[in-house]
């Protein structure tokens, strides 16, 4: 069967432009330095950053804890966000390969540590601390919805890190979602971190990917690092193509996933049994729950959304995240509405 699968915008297949574009990619031993595609794919990740260098890396989860491993020295300590990817599903990376601690500040709804979280979590000089060494925002933050961290809150962020000899790493896997969003370049939200990570491989399509933009001696030193995690891939301009692909053209197409977000989370509003997030969808996130008089769970309903032809992602026993992507039309969100009909009754 056919699924219509809403349980991330990671599971998105390659388009055909890509899938071709991949067969016929010139290609090098990119630990050598020698592959075209890759050397053009992080030259444009770069400038479309407003950054000097970038790297290629096999996933979000590599590129962040690279960025981590950069920054940081074992025994130092990161603020994060205790909603955040880094903290929860990055399978401890970062204290069992970095010797890094983690200290999580509570993310506010809107996605956003607030400043006085932040300031009152950076360690004095003692003897007995750890120093702090780097403050993580996450853009889009997921869990609290999908919702965009605007350029002036990541510029405050940056100006407190920065006055407190700290650097900024923006874990920013939707950064285009977020830009899309706001309808604001994506340099406006990155100018102010010292390094970036964002996922070629989410909505932008790509098959496999993200990148790690920084400065081109931060660059050296974690493409060295990613040699060391086994990461240093060979002829992978294969997979490159896509992503070349992934920022010249689907950067420029989020706004139709935000917008059928939009859609789907209108018409789910109306399903009786279902209580959509106040303020949901930010960008291609929406998230629910079972309203309290539905007896069933939200595994239950997942499985018979399943026997629809609908796959959703069930986040605990009352509550779903459904995203769109490239491969959701308007015809996938009439059939997730009915799927959600039939399920509930
Ligand atoms: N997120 C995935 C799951 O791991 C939860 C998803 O379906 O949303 N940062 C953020 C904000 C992410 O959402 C993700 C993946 C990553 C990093 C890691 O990327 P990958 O999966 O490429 O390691």
């Amino acid at each position: 069967m056919d699924y219509i699968d809403l349980r991330s915008d990671t599971v998105t297949k390659p388009t055909p432009e890509m899938r071709e574009a991949m067969a016929e990619a010139e290609v090098g031993d990119d630990v050598y330095r020698d592959d075209p595609t890759v050397n053009r794919l992080e030259e444009l990740a770069a400038e479309m950053l407003g950054k000097e260098a970038a790297l290629f890396v096999p996933s979000g989860t590599m590129g962040n804890l690279l960025a981590l491993l950069v920054h940081c020295q074992r025994g130092d300590e990161v603020i994060v966000g205790n909603q955040s990817h880094i903290y929860l599903n990055e399978a401890g990376g970062m204290s069992a390969l970095g010797g890094i601690q983690a200290c999580p500040v509570k993310n506010q709804p809107d996605g956003t540590l607030a400043l006085d979280d932040i300031l009152a979590s950076i360690r004095t000089e003692d003897v007995h601390h750890p120093i702090t060494r780097l403050i993580c925002l996450e853009n889009t933050q997921n869990i609290c919805g999908g919702v965009p961290l605007t350029p002036d809150y990541t510029r405050e962020v940056g100006e407190l890190a920065h006055r407190n000899h700290l650097f900024l790493h923006v874990d920013g896997a939707r950064i285009f979602n977020a830009a899309a969003a706001q309808n604001i370049r994506v340099t406006d939200l990155v100018e102010p971190a010292d390094s970036v990570m964002f996922c070629l491989s989410k909505g932008l399509v790509a098959p496999i990917g993200s990148m790690l933009v920084s400065t081109g001696k931060f660059i050296a030193r974690a493409r060295h690092l990613r040699k060391m995690l086994g990461g240093g891939m060979r002829q992978v301009g294969v997979l490159a193509a896509a992503g070349i692909i992934s920022l010249e053209k689907m950067t420029k197409r989020l706004g139709h996933d935000h917008a059928r977000a939009k859609k789907l989370a209108d018409r789910l509003r109306k399903v009786n049994g279902l209580v959509v997030d106040q303020n949901s969808p930010y960008t291609n996130m929406v998230y629910l729950n079972l309203s309290d008089d539905v007896q069933s769970n939200a595994q239950h309903i997942t499985q018979k959304m399943k026997d629809h032809g609908v796959l959703v992602d069930a986040e605990n026993s009352r509550r779903f995240r459904l995203v769109t992507h490239y491969w959701i039309d308007d015809q996938a969100v009439d059939k997730t509405v009915s799927a959600f009909q039939r399920a509930l009754h």
